[in-house]
């Protein structure tokens, strides 16, 4: 396929490195453990990879907190160890999207401790520094996204610097030139090495109010006990317009690289509009992704209201879908174990790109930790409140062993494999023609042979025309359509009357789907039981 648009529509998997296959067993993953394992990853019938960041780091924050940008931390490899990842994977028809953590950086790279010598180094602005309030306290109220302050006082310089995730990530300051420029350099290594794309780590964080005026404070309705960000509109220390002229830049040096594509992660409170402003008018980035779905449980009501909203952006707005990803509860567990392949259905049936995160394929629920296995800082700071983020990191299971294939069944992983995950393993679900992993090879198939799914229009029906549970969307390509109907709810079969969804309904034939049950079809009246989908 060598499209320059291979990406709409496409389906990436999202791997994270620390916890894909660990090939020099010291219990960690690694790029040569990928390597080893792209090809399980091709059998799935996915276009392309992102790699969660795999970057020379302190691991605070698991690699999002990068010290080099233009190196392998040597946990996971050598930049030689890259190329040959890379290698395999373009053999294997499978493109590559890196992470890339512009908007903040570690305080161990270099860029941070020269800033923070004093305020007359060349690189003192490079970072967002305040002096304290006439009393010591931080410039103003701006939280952080792991618990407390987003300012941390630095005794060196008597300032406070602005960090909006741990204090040991703190914020570059976009608003310097050459900061934009070295940033833009960053992304030439990677494309000259020939990487696809990149996947923006919280894309609309990069520029912040230089006037650093007090976020507002957040109806008590919409608090989320225990998450900090969420006591406050987060409009002045992220989202701001200057963001989008910087895109514009980025999206011309990716135009030097035909077929490269973009997506970006837009985290915030309100995340959906910001997707229009973002991809629209192919001038910023080619694809936005937003947290929406992957905080879903599947609900028809819920599952409608955001793509509701999402179609009042305009047809010219480019989504990314997920369910799952490094920082969410597992889809089969925010939908339901037994509704794993439902919720997957249900994503391939959307207009959009698609993630699939590593181990979704195999229906893995999330883990269950002890609070002494605890690794992600955000989980141990505002533990029990919040559930964290390591349940949906633990490592991927390639055979029904102890550590499940990842490491050496004597050494110990840096996450322990949760006992439900190995009968769920890639070796014990392959051979197995009705498995949940073959159900999805399947899928991802049907998906991928139809231009209708991939690059469609969709309109989505309204509840009022559809019984109470069932979620249904048509998706138009030419004179194809294409009708998609979901009962996602625990109660009884639901009757559905196709003619009067679509005036020419008579002879339509449901596909058959992977894993699911034809329905019933009598002339034009279908019947759906929960849990079926039907195309
Ligand atoms: O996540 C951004 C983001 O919104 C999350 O911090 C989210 O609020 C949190 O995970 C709670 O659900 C990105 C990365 O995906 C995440 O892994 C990083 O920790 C974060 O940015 C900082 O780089
Ligand atoms: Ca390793």
């Amino acid at each position: 396929d060598t499209r320059h648009d291979w990406w709409r529509g496409a389906t990436i998997y999202q791997i994270y490195p620390r916890s894909f296959m660990d090939a020099n067993q010291d219990g960690i993953g690694d790029l040569a453990g990928i390597t080893e394992k792209l090809e399980h990853v091709a059998s799935l019938g996915v276009d392309a990879i992102w790699l969660s960041p795999f970057f020379t780091s302190p691991m605070d924050d698991f690699g999002y907190d990068v010290a080099d940008y233009r190196d392998v931390d040597p946990m996971f490899g050598s930049l030689d160890d890259f190329r040959a990842l890379v290698d395999r994977a373009h053999s294997l028809g499978l493109r590559v999207i890196i992470d890339q953590v512009l908007s903040h950086s570690s305080d161990r790279h270099a860029w941070f401790r020269e800033s923070r010598q004093d305020r007359t180094n060349p690189k003192a602005d490079w970072y967002v520094w305040a002096d304290p309030q006439p009393d010591g306290t931080p410039p103003n109220n701006w939280m952080a996204a792991f618990s407390g302050r987003a300012w941390t006082f630095d005794a060196r310089r008597r300032q406070y610097y602005l960090h909006n995730f741990l204090p040991s990530q703190p914020d570059l300051n976009f608003h310097h030139p050459d900061v934009q420029q070295a940033q833009l350099d960053n992304l030439g290594f990677w494309l000259e090495l020939g990487v696809d794309g990149f996947r923006f780590d919280v894309v609309n964080y990069y520029f912040h109010d230089r006037d650093l005026t007090d976020n507002p404070p957040m109806p008590r309705e919409r608090i989320q006990p225990g998450n900090p960000q969420s006591y406050q509109f987060q409009r002045h220390n992220i989202e701001q317009p200057e963001n989008l002229a910087y895109l514009e830049r980025i999206r011309a040096l990716l135009d030097e690289y035909p077929g490269s594509t973009t997506v970006g992660e837009i985290a915030g409170n309100d995340p959906l509009p910001t997707m229009a402003a973002y991809t629209q008018g192919e001038k910023r980035l080619h694809m936005a992704y937003t947290f929406d779905l992957l905080d879903s449980t599947g609900d028809a009501r819920e599952l409608h209201g955001v793509l509701a909203r999402f179609a009042e952006l305009g047809d010219d707005t480019w989504p990314c879908w997920a369910l799952s990803n490094h920082d969410v509860v597992r889809s089969a567990t925010s939908w339901g174990e037994e509704r794993a392949l439902l919720a997957l259905t249900v994503l391939c049936s959307l207009r959009g790109s698609l993630c699939l995160y590593q181990g979704e394929e195999l229906g893995l629920p999330e883990a269950e930790l002890a609070y002494k296995d605890l690794q992600d800082p955000f989980g141990i700071n505002l533990w029990p409140e919040v559930k964290g983020r390591d349940g949906c990191r633990t490592p991927m299971v390639w055979d029904d062993g102890a550590n499940g294939g990842f490491c050496p069944e004597d050494i110990a992983p840096w996450l322990p494999v949760d006992e439900r995950h190995r009968p769920l393993a890639v070796g014990r679900q392959d051979p197995a023609p009705e498995s949940p992993l073959n159900r999805v090879r399947q899928l991802l198939q049907l998906r991928a042979d139809s231009d209708t799914l991939r690059q469609g229009d969709q309109q989505l029906i309204p509840p009022e025309a559809l019984p109470e549970d069932v979620f249904g969307v048509i998706r138009t390509h030419g004179e194809r359509r294409l009708l998609c109907l979901a009962h996602l709810g625990r109660g009884g079969a639901a009757g559905i009357a196709l003619d009067g969804l679509l005036p020419d309904t008579a002879g339509w034939q449901p596909r058959d789907l992977p894993g699911m049950a034809s329905p019933d079809l009598a002339g034009t009246r279908l019947s759906l039981r929960p849990g079926q989908v039907t195309w």
